[in-house]
């Protein structure tokens, strides 16, 4: 891409789940709000409180989780390789399928593309069964997320953390 092509990018707002539950997995999520921000191509429009979640579909230790609303120029393939940065810059291992991780980044909504890509899905295909996505995604934009969707998922338990844990 071109320096003039990428100056003429339009901004996509975008949202990204976090979550981590090996090590200090409160630090691991603020740190990787902070790495958005300094991202190039991505500015943080607002970040949700942290949240304490029980594992679904995994084992291990409960997440931390949260979401990020970030308004950005970069393709959305682009975004989700500066997210795996990230993630590697936290030392991400995969080990196996939904192992317990330092941290995972996951790319909910591009704007109000639909992609269908072997290496990503947007929306992301398991958000709308997941408290920990519903709950932080509701607080920063209410209006994504119906009632009926959140009172499906009530059962999960979720917790918001106080802003000093
Ligand atoms: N990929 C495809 N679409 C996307 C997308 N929209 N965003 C591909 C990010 N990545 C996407 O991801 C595997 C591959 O998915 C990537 O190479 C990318 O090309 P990964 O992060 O290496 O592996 P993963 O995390 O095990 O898979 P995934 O799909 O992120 O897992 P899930 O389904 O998101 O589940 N319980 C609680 N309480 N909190 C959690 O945060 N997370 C999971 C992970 C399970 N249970 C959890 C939590
Ligand atoms: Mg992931």
């Amino acid at each position: 891409m071109t320096r003039a092509e990428r100056l003429a990018r339009p901004e996509v707002l975008a949202y990204v789940g976090l979550g981590a539950n090996l090590g200090d997995a409160p630090q691991a999520v603020r740190d990787a709000i902070a790495a958005l921000e300094a991202a190039p191509g991505v500015s943080l429009v607002q970040a949700s409180s942290l949240y304490r979640s029980a594992p679904v579909d995994a084992t291990g230790p409960d997440y931390t989780n949260a979401v990020a609303c970030i308004s950005t120029t970069l393709t959305a393939p682009a975004l989700l390789r500066a997210l795996q940065t990230i993630e590697d810059t936290a030392g991400r291992e995969r080990p196996y399928r939904n192992a317990p991780r330092t941290l995972d980044l996951d790319l909910l909504l591009y704007g109000s593309a639909h992609i269908a890509s072997p290496d990503l899905t947007v929306p992301h295909p398991r958000m709308g069964e997941r408290a920990f996505v519903l709950v932080p995604l509701s607080q920063v934009a209410p209006e994504l997320v119906d009632t009926e969707a959140l009172q499906a998922v009530a059962g999960q338990g979720v917790e918001r953390l106080a802003a000093t844990d």
